[in-house]
Order: structure tokens, then sequence, then C-alpha cells
């Protein structure tokens, strides 16, 4: 073996024996740089005579050539074996099952709000929407709530800049609906010719500092308003025990009103019902207030009290859901809880 063959198979051992591409661009260096072999060889011609150097230099280009040559197989092989590599590393495997989307759904309290609204418009109750911010006037003086009523406290209501609160109570939605409806029939009333009738409900989000198992600071109520010439207390139970019938699914109820006091109506009541079967059996549970409206508040609907008459109800969603699908504890829905609240998708 020549010099020129030592070098040859020198080159190929080292390029083979560089595992990447900078490693082999250094071997290279070592060859074809400007201080590299082949380099050093053609510097070496420069002694020879005119006819050593045709031979010799034509034998040190085709040396050259070779080791090119060989650097360029290795560069190739180098990269082919980086994207087997990195193919091997991305592998896809089409085989695997896809991944799936979290499926969303409505939440139970809103499902039973649904369920509200479709069985009181089969009534002929409208659905009427209000500010969860309420000015003092709406959520207590036109209800006939006096100063120093409890409810006004610090300790039940959630208070705002400038005076506002948090309503306490989908109420003052009665409140607002009736001086629109008023508003919208003016000329008639003016005339003295009968006033549509108003058959509303409100549901809503509600606040008051409230917790335990049955209370939730933000919780939800469903007010229900109906004003004419001669709605009366029986109307109101007729209208509820129609309701919690389709409601529940089920004639297997029973309905209390129990008397209380709202200033806001009279006489008033609270709505208790207990099933009379069924794992809740013989339980009672409160779900909502309800009354014939005092006369002041029908004043401040502007209305003649003497002329107009009718009941109000306020009812909870959230108790309802309760009952619906046996929860014990209400504050459930509002943890945010996913394990909780996906079961009740539909
Ligand atoms: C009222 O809020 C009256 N505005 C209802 C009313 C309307 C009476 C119209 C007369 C005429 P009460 O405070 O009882 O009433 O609340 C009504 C219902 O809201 C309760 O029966 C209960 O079902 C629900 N509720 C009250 N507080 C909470 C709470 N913190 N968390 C969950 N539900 C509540």
């Amino acid at each position: 073996m020549n010099d020129l063959d030592t070098l040859v198979s020198d080159a190929e051992r080292e390029f083979a024996a560089a595992p990447t591409p900078a490693e082999l661009e250094n071997a290279k260096a070592r060859y074809l740089g400007k201080a590299g072999r082949v380099t050093e060889l053609l510097k070496g011609l420069a002694a020879l005579t005119p006819e050593d150097k045709k031979t010799r230099g034509a034998a040190i280009n085709q040396t050259k050539q070779r080791v090119e040559a060989l650097l360029q197989a290795r560069r190739e092989a180098l990269a082919e074996a980086e994207l087997q590599a990195q193919l091997k590393a991305e592998a896809l495997d089409v085989t695997l099952p896809g991944r799936r989307r979290g499926e969303g759904g409505l939440h139970p309290v809103s499902l039973s709000i649904e369920r509200i609204e479709a069985i009181f418009g089969s009534m002929g109750f409208a659905v009427a929407d209000g500010p969860e911010i309420e000015t003092d006037w709406f959520n207590f003086t036109a209800l006939n709530t006096p100063e120093d009523h409890p409810a006004r406290s610090m300790h039940d209501t959630f208070y705002v800049e400038g005076g506002n609160v948090l309503r306490t109570h989908t109420s003052p939605m009665q409140v607002r609906h009736a001086v629109q409806h008023v508003r919208d029939h003016a000329d008639k009333i003016a005339r003295g010719e009968r006033m549509p009738e108003i058959r509303v409900i409100a549901p809503g989000r509600t606040y008051r500092v409230d917790s335990d198992a049955t209370h939730s600071p933000m919780f939800h109520q469903c007010e229900g308003l109906w004003i004419g010439e001669s709605v009366s207390f029986a109307d109101l139970k007729a209208v509820l025990a129609d309701f919690f019938a389709t409601f529940f699914e089920t004639t297997d109820l029973q309905l209390r009103f129990r008397p209380s006091f709202f200033p806001f109506t009279e006489p008033s009541a609270e709505v208790d019902i207990a099933f009379a079967s069924g794992p809740l059996k013989g339980r009672w549970l409160e779900v909502g207030g309800c009354g014939q409206v005092h006369p002041n508040v029908v004043r401040n609907f502007g209305l003649d009290a003497e002329h107009y008459i009718g009941f109000a109800f306020g009812l909870g969603p959230d108790r309802l859901t309760m009952l619906r699908y046996g929860v014990n504890d209400l504050r459930l829905f509002f943890d945010g809880d996913l394990r909780f609240l996906s079961q009740f998708r539909v």
C-alpha cells in the first residue's frame, strides 16, 4: 500500500468513526482543511520536477476525490441515520383510539329552570329577566319592606357601592315587570278599558349571607306574578299544585301552605312539599314563599289597588333540584366538581 492509499484508508476509518455531523466535519478538516493531509501533499508538489509534478499531482488529485467521495457518503449515512431516529421517535400509531373531548352539559339547576319555564309557559306565563345588582327601591322599598326590616341588615344582605344590593330575592322583578306592563298599557288604563293580565315568571340568581346544607350564598329563585281583576288565593294554590305535580311527574306529593309573613303579600304563606312515597317520603322541605300581593305594592305597580288583585310567589329552583335528584346538600351544586355535576348530563 503506498502513502496515498494509506491516507485514503485512514480517512475512511476516521470518517466511519465520527458519530455526528459535527465530528465528521472535524475529521474532514484533518484531511481537506488548510493544514490537512491532502493539502500538505499538494503543497509538497512545489519541490518536484515538472515531470514528477504531473504524475504525482494527478495521483494526489485522485486521492483528494476519493477522500471527498468518502466524506460525502458518510455525510449521507449520518443524515439518513438521524432521519430514521427522528421517525422512530415521532412514530404515529394510527391504530390508537382517538382522544375524546370532554362533553359539556347543562348544570342541573339550569335543567330545572328550563323545566320551570316550560311548565309555567304552558300555563300562559311569560318569562322576564332583570338585574342582579338592584336598587334599594326595587329590592326593598317598593316591596313594602320598612327601613328596620331584618332583611335589610348587613348580616343578611350583600351591599355594593352606591347603596345598591345584590338582589336578595327575585321579587324586585314583580315591580320592574308590572311597572313596564302598566306603562305599555297606559292608554287603555286611562280610558278605563281592561288591562291585559300580568302573568309572568322571573327566574335568576339571588344572594344572601347564608350557608348550610339547604342555603347557599348565591342561589336561585323563580318569581311568579299574576295580577288581574279577580285572581284569588285559590288560583295560587291551583297553579302551584299543578306546577309541582308536573315538575315532579307525580301526584303522589303533599303541598302545605304554612301561614307566614312577607311585607309585600297579605295573606302570606311558605310552601312546603313532601312526597307520599319514595326515598324522601315524609320529609317536608320549604320550596318557596307566596301570597296575595299587598295593596301598597299594587299601588307601587301604578295600579288601582281597589281594582287589581293577584298573587305572587318565589320558588327555590335549587331546592326543587335537590328533591328531584335526591341530593342532600345544596352547596354541592355550586362547588364546581365535575364528578358530581356530570352525573346530571342529559
Ligand atoms: C322570599 O325570598 C320571597 N321573596 C318569596 C315570595 C315571593 C314571597 C313572592 C311572597 C311573594 P324566602 O326568603 O322564603 O322568600 O325564599 C324563598 C325560597 O328561596 C325559599 O323557600 C327557598 O326555597 C329559597 N331560598 C332562600 N334562601 C336560600 C338560600 N340561601 N339558598 C337556597 N335557596 C334559598
